[in-house]
């Protein structure tokens, strides 16, 4: 990156801001307020008449908020939240124009806002390191700082049906609706559109008009407002302890204080089921959709349960059964596209003069001059509606043509989707600022308190650059890939990314398909943006008067899941392991299976008894659902030698029996100090022996075996191929080693780097060790794998490493050994997993994809038998 000229500013005398703010709605007035209160100078560039942003556009009937007014307003001004009373539990637009009106007028903020004063373009100049605005009424302004608060769905998307232009009757647009007011008295009305503004406002068109006739694309989930006044519970709450209220908001999932579900919605009965959601129908609260159960966003079949709950209450509403049917979604699971809040949505429909038209079965064709045609019927209507929705997020900020270092254009850098880091800035765009920008919370939650989080956030930041005397900042790249991974993550472990959503940009033809806010929380966003910048602002390049500051890294490194895990097990200050004699050690360890998911179903389960090394030992076979006979994998559950069982890895097994198709076989050994090495080897390589000569009669196809285990039983396995290799048998086409112990010294740079924070610690290792090998024994290669002279003529492998664990170094190491020596290996890196999480079925999503990799790689090792045998025959 070039740096600036941080030098040269004197010389160009000061520009004409410090900060100029686009757009003066809920961010740009706190903005302005927040800059002066600082004292910096702040201009604001506002396209419209007035004050109002979003608030100042949607004026169609119906126009209201749906988070709850008392949530949905300032918390900033104390006086404020006693001086305006909100009327209803969710408010009209005109109140909550009057209420940013209100505000503006209070603080005297108009007095630095152009109205009419649309941004055009804005370049960074090097030279002078500030930017040069320009406006559509011709001016050039300078400014250090350039914020966008220009709203997330305020860049109306162009309606893209043929004929638009001609239809003669009056044309109307929900995001851009006229001042005056219209009166649909007697008319013959088309709504095209049944997102958010369409359902709000279908309901009062119809009260008006002679006849109305709603075009659905794709129906959309819809709960009832249940409008009136503000809960009782809910504004006593509030008045007991406002400002202890509006701080439990700002450390909420979503911005809203509401108690969380810690329940999945799979884990109650039916019946509770149902009470939830009827309590959920009751509240006519959005935010209360996904806090029914902890997994609504998460898991399908949780999902699919509210799916149906819906529409069996829409099914009840609507007589007519085949409107019902239409109005009810089945491409996409509720909330994964925004879920509405309505006041007889569905309810209109049963009025005579209103029909629903689906365009899925009867497509649109144009807009002619008198009406629409679909593709089986021509309509004639007095006026269109079109509430088809915005260009979401990106729209508004690249509708501006910003010009950042080296002549990049905005619009060219995020072509494929938005690159931000913290969806506040972006790298190559210094001094450029977005609020709630895609990357961030934004959209997810409730928009006042992630804007006044934000605005903060930058107003700290420019207060922070003053005080240290420098005056320019920009993300460094690696914070911004490593955050856009991050955002990434979040999305890909929920059923969000399924959905031809807005969220996804699937609504603008030719937008890349990206996920675009943060679905992490706004809690844990919060978290991360005030690490950042007690990390002395981790991630960014600040500069100034001679100085130069580069602080590179990234901020979230973990899988987000795996992130929570630690987060939770943290707060449950679990006693050590290794404080613990073995026999307590597992027994906490059986009490902490008890009481996770059970993993999936598999076809049979059959517990047995085989003879080991020295005494018989216990196994469970998992057999696929599917026919069989299957191919037989020997698996060995994890543990340190000293504790685990079948019990302990079942679901990782069930999870692998499934996604494989292959019959597993869970070989419990015997456990150190009891019985110390070689003990578990000898009789992992016994089970393994015993299960090749009895694969018939276990239900297997007969041939070569996959041996498979993590942690000491990924050890095991590759122990137990290296003995096979020695005895010449038993046939092994493929080891499988999830996080295996591979070696006993603890030198490696990953035991340093993850020996202490995630589950699996350096002391926790040595306890281990010191239980199952004396120092003199631990180097043998039936202990520490690595170590044997030769790996040569092993089976092939799949190595699976996790980033954060401390045998990471190992595990790779023994890969690479075995490659070296001509086996076949493929390494699998987990980004941001640790020791445990891979084996976490149902708990770590984010350990999904690589258990499908394990799958994948057992299915091939198998195929490579079967071709061989192929070929011979
Ligand atoms: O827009 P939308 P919106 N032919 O994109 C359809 C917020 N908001 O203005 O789904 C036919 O949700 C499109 O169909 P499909 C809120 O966040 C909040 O209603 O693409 N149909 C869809 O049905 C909301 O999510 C409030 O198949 C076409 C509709 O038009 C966001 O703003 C109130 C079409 C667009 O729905 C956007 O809501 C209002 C075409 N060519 C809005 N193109 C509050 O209550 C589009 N559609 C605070």
């Amino acid at each position: 990156m070039a740096p600036d000229s941080e030098f040269a500013n004197a010389s160009f005398g000061k520009p004409d801001f410090d900060v100029v703010v686009v757009g003066s709605g809920f961010a740009g007035l706190y903005l302005l307020h927040k800059l002066r209160e600082l004292g910096f100078s702040a201009r604001a560039l506002e396209a419209a008449g007035d004050v109002g942003g979003t608030w100042y556009w949607n004026r169609y009937p119906g126009a209201r908020c749906d988070i709850m007014s008392i949530d949905y307003s300032y918390s900033f001004d104390p006086d404020l939240e006693t001086e305006w009373q909100w009327s209803e539990k969710y408010a009209t637009q005109p109140e909550i124009l009057r209420y940013l009106q209100h505000v503006a007028a209070k603080h005297d903020l108009r007095r630095d806002i152009a109205f009419e004063t649309r941004v055009e373009s804005a370049t960074w100049d090097k030279d002078s390191s500030r930017w040069l605005i320009r406006t559509n009424r011709g001016a050039e302004i300078t400014c250090r700082y350039y914020v966008m608060a220009a709203g997330c769905l305020s860049k109306p998307k162009e309606p893209e049906i043929e004929g638009c232009d001609c239809f003669r009757g009056e044309v109307y647009y929900t995001s851009r609706w006229p001042h005056r007011g219209v009166d649909f008295t007697a008319k013959r009305v088309a709504v095209i559109g049944t997102g958010s503004s369409g359902i709000q406002s279908i309901p009062l068109i119809a009260a008006q008009a002679k006849q109305l006739t709603v075009f659905q694309r794709t129906p959309n989930f819809s709960i009832p407002a249940h409008n009136g006044p503000i809960p009782t519970h809910r504004l006593a709450e509030y008045e007991r302890d406002r400002a202890g209220y509006r701080e439990r908001a700002r450390w909420s999932r979503f911005g809203v204080p509401i108690e969380l579900a810690e329940i999945g919605a799979m884990q109650v009965s039916e019946e509770e089921r149902r009470a939830r959601y009827e309590a959920v129908w009751e509240a006519g609260e959005l935010v209360g959709i996904g806090l029914a159960f902890n997994d609504i966003i998460l898991n399908p079949k949780s999902n699919e349960t509210l799916c149906e709950f819906i529409g069996g209450k829409i099914r009840a509403i609507v007589t007519n059964p085949e409107t019902a049917e239409a109005l009810c979604p089945t491409d996409h699971y509720v909330a994964t596209k925004r879920a509405c809040l309505d006041t007889n949505y569905y309810e209109t429909f049963n009025l005579d003069h209103v029909r629903l038209v689906d365009l899925r079965k009867t497509p649109l064709a144009r807009i002619t001059e008198t009406g629409i045609d679909t593709t089986s019927e021509s309509f004639e209507f007095d006026a269109i509606v079109y509430a088809t929705g915005f260009d979401a997020m990106t729209g508004p900020i690249v509708a501006v043509n910003i010009t950042g270092r080296n002549g990049v254009t905005l619009r060219n850098k995020w072509a494929d989707g938005p690159l931000s880091y913290l969806g506040l800035m972006t790298t190559g765009f210094p001094n450029f600022f977005a609020v709630t920008g895609p990357g961030s919370p934004s959209v997810l939650s409730n928009m006042t308190v992630s804007i006044e989080q934000h605005v903060d956030w930058i107003c700290n930041c420019l207060k922070d650059l003053r005080d240290e005397n420098l005056e320019v900042i920009e993300p460094t790249a690696t914070a911004e890939a490593g955050w856009v991974q991050h955002v990434n993550d979040c999305a890909n472990i929920t059923l969000f990314p399924t959905a031809n959503s807005w969220y996804m940009g699937a609504n603008v033809p030719g937008k890349p398909r990206v996920f675009l806010p943060y679905i992490g929380g706004t809690d844990a966003y919060r978290t991360a943006c005030n690490e950042v910048v007690a990390r002395g602002y981790l991630g960014f390049v600040r500069s100034g008067s001679g100085q130069r500051r580069v602080n590179d890294g990234v901020i979230r490194r973990l899988q987000p899941d795996v992130q929570m895990l630690l987060e939770a097990m943290s707060a449950l200050n679990l006693p050590p392991l290794e404080e613990m004699s073995p026999e307590a050690a597992r027994a906490f360890s059986s009490e902490l299976s008890a009481v996770r998911p059970p993993g999936p179903e598999v076809g049979e389960i059959v517990d047995g008894v085989l003879p080991g090394a020295g005494g018989d030992l216990d196994y469970r076979l998992y057999r696929p659902a599917t026919a069989g006979p299957h191919r037989v994998v020997v698996y060995f559950h994890g543990g340190g030698w000293v504790l685990g069982s079948h019990d302990s890895d079942d679901p990782f097994c069930r999870d692998l029996c499934v996604r494989s198709n292959a019959v597993f076989v869970s070989v419990n050994y015997r456990h150190a100090p009891e019985h110390c090495f070689p003990a578990a080897a000898e009789d992992a390589f016994a089970a393994v022996r015993w299960i090749a000569d009895h694969l018939e009669t276990l239900g297997g196809v007969p041939g070569p075996l996959v041996v498979c285990g993590w942690s000491a039983g990924g050890n095991l396995a590759a122990v137990v191929c290296q003995m096979a290799r020695a005895a010449d048998g038993p046939a092994i086409c493929g080891q499988v080693l999830v996080t295996p112990v591979t070696d006993c010294d603890f030198l490696r740079p990953s035991y340093n780097e993850n020996g202490a924070d995630y589950v699996l610690t350096k002391s926790l290792m040595n306890w281990f060790w010191d239980h199952y090998a004396d120092p003199a024994n631990r180097t043998d290669p039936k202990a520490s794998p690595l170590r044997a002279n030769d790996l040569s003529g092993l089976p092939r492998a799949l190595v699976v490493t996790a980033e954060f664990d401390p045998l990471r170094d190992e595990g790779a190491a023994y890969a690479e050994a075995m490659a070296a020596a001509g086996v076949e290996v493929k390494h699998l890196p987990c980004r941001g997993q640790i020791h445990t999480s891979l084996t976490a079925v149902d708990m770590i999503l984010s350990g999904a994809g690589a258990r499908a990799e394990i799958s994948a790689a057992i299915r091939q090792f198998f195929h490579q038998v079967e071709d061989l045998v192929m070929r011979d025959n």
